[in-house]
């Protein structure tokens, strides 16, 4: 028998074997790992004290905006051409990331969870390892499922899926692990078994919600024969295989956006302090819970109900809608949808979901609202002067989509967002312990530092061309 003290230093066992394709995906890692780590290594010996970026007075009020202060690994964003997840572009993805089946046309959500952790497109049998494994996983502790349907329900869907998320933290085999002083080389393994425990249970920890919230409480068993994106559809009690399709899509698309962005980072940051995933995920999400983040996507569909109660009928003209657009901006409001942080271009996560639209439901009167805004908007954006960029981001576009196939409660969008947003971040997390990420700890000044810094430099002082907007 183990006396107390061997067994609080034994780290704790992890969920399973992975026997279902998460075995597979370690592996893979630990290959990518010890090569990633150490070309860092040798990155940071080499070339540790180079200067990469100028911080303006502006960028410190500014929200840091263009900063390049933090390593992201798992996507990077280009502000012409948008999003590339391990260099692959969105259309790259849905041409090289595994489908469901032969007449499948959009990725999986699994295939990318692998591109992302190991930078390498999957086998279709690697990613059908992955939805067996999450299927393994995916069971919610009752105890979880009766306190998540004890929820207020008019307690926000995003409130409610992150303190859901925190419900699960006992599950933390990262946290066990911890407090039970295992090596830190081993962070990354733990790291990695919560991360896919966690998402295996969303997509029922989210119909859950949706069920209880909006329909009758009941949620359809989950079924092994379907992926992840169809079984989560599935259990949100959508069986039409085109929404499954949307889904798959969806999924994909809003995983990640490099690591600036307020959830990504947020994720990160409570990460480094070595909170575990679950701890760390719920953080991001009450992040991508704002309005000007992910909340956004609910706040569109809110907006066009609210300018077309203002539009003369069906047949509206431009004009009509360039005045509802002003009256909207002139109220002191942002055109949710519009805009991007860093993006300079319509937002490709836009088009691809137009594509899907034009696919699709070409007739929808909603979709046809979307399109007719898309010619108007960034024109008015643009007189209004304020904007950096003027055209449409992801949120534009997916709540029409998803009206046109009966998921009308767009108080429930943010929480789809953070289903798939869950898989970008916590794939870096798990690389950010892999790569012994230190916690994170910027430096703050006030303005009075600000006021002593221009008055004792007031000859000799550097002016950047142009930093902020890079
Ligand atoms: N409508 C009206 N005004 C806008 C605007 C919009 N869509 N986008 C930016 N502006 C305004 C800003 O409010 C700001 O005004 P003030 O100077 O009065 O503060 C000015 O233009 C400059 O802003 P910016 O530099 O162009 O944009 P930021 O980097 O500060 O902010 C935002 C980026 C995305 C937050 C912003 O464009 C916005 O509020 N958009 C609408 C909300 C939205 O769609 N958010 C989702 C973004 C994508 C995302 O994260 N999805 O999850």
């Amino acid at each position: 028998m183990l006396s107390r003290s061997a067994m609080l230093h034994r780290a704790p066992a992890f969920t399973r074997s992975f026997a279902n394709g998460g075995d597979a995906l370690k592996a893979k890692l630990k290959d990518v790992i010890v090569r990633e780590g150490e070309k860092v290594k040798k990155i940071r010996k080499d070339y540790g004290n180079v200067i990469i970026g100028d911080v303006t007075i502006d960028m410190a009020y500014g929200g840091m905006r263009g900063i390049k202060g933090l390593v992201y690994e798992t996507s990077l964003l280009d502000s012409e051409e948008g999003i590339r997840f391990r260099g692959l572009s969105i259309p790259e993805c849905q041409e090289r990331l595994p489908k469901w089946h032969d007449k499948g046309e959009e990725p999986l959500p699994e295939g990318l969870l692998w591109l992302l952790l190991t930078g390498e497109v999957p086998t279709s049998e690697q990613v059908k390892g992955i939805t067996r494994e999450f299927h393994e996983r995916g069971n919610v502790p009752e105890q979880v499922e009766a306190i998540i349907r004890s929820f207020p329900k008019d307690m926000h869907p995003m409130t409610q899926f992150s303190a859901a998320i925190l419900l699960l933290q006992p599950q933390s085999k990262f946290a066990a692990a911890y407090r039970e002083g295992v090596n830190k080389s081993k962070y990354w393994e733990y790291a990695f078994d919560d991360s896919l425990t966690l998402l295996a249970q969303l997509p029922r920890v989210a119909a859950l919600i949706y069920r209880n919230v909006f329909k009758d409480g009941n949620i359809t068993a989950s079924s092994t024969h379907l992926d992840w994106s169809g079984n989560f559809s599935q259990m949100l009690g959508f069986n039409d295989r085109k929404f499954h399709e949307l889904m798959r899509l969806y999924l994909t698309i809003h995983a990640d956006h490099e690591g600036g962005n307020v959830s990504a980072h947020a994720t990160h940051l409570v990460g480094s302090a070595l909170s575990d995933p679950f701890l760390s995920l719920s953080g991001g999400m009450n992040g991508l819970a704002g309005p000007l983040h992910g909340l956004a996507n609910q706040e569109v569909l809110r907006f066009l109900k609210k300018i077309q109660a203002q539009l003369p009928g069906p047949q509206y003209t431009k004009e009509d809608l360039t005045k509802t657009l002003w009256n909207h901006l002139n109220g002191g409001q942002v055109i949710p949808g519009y805009g991007h942080a860093v993006l300079r271009k319509t937002d490709p996560r836009y088009t691809c979901q137009r594509e899907f639209a034009l696919k699709h439901m070409p007739h929808d009167p909603n979709f046809k609202l979307v399109s007719d805004l898309y010619e108007v908007t960034p024109k008015v954006l643009t007189e209004h002067g304020k904007t950096k960029n003027p055209f449409p981001n992801v949120d534009a576009h997916s709540g029409v989509l998803l009206q046109h196939y009966g998921l009308v409660e767009e108080d429930y969008y943010t929480v789809l967002f953070g289903v798939s947003r869950a898989v970008g971040v916590l794939s870096q997390l798990v690389l950010s312990r892999a790569l012994g990420l230190p916690i994170e700890r910027p430096k703050s000044v006030t303005t009075e530092w600000v006021e002593k810094y221009i008055a004792s430099n007031k000859d000799k002082l550097r002016v950047a061309k142009g930093a902020a907007e890079e």
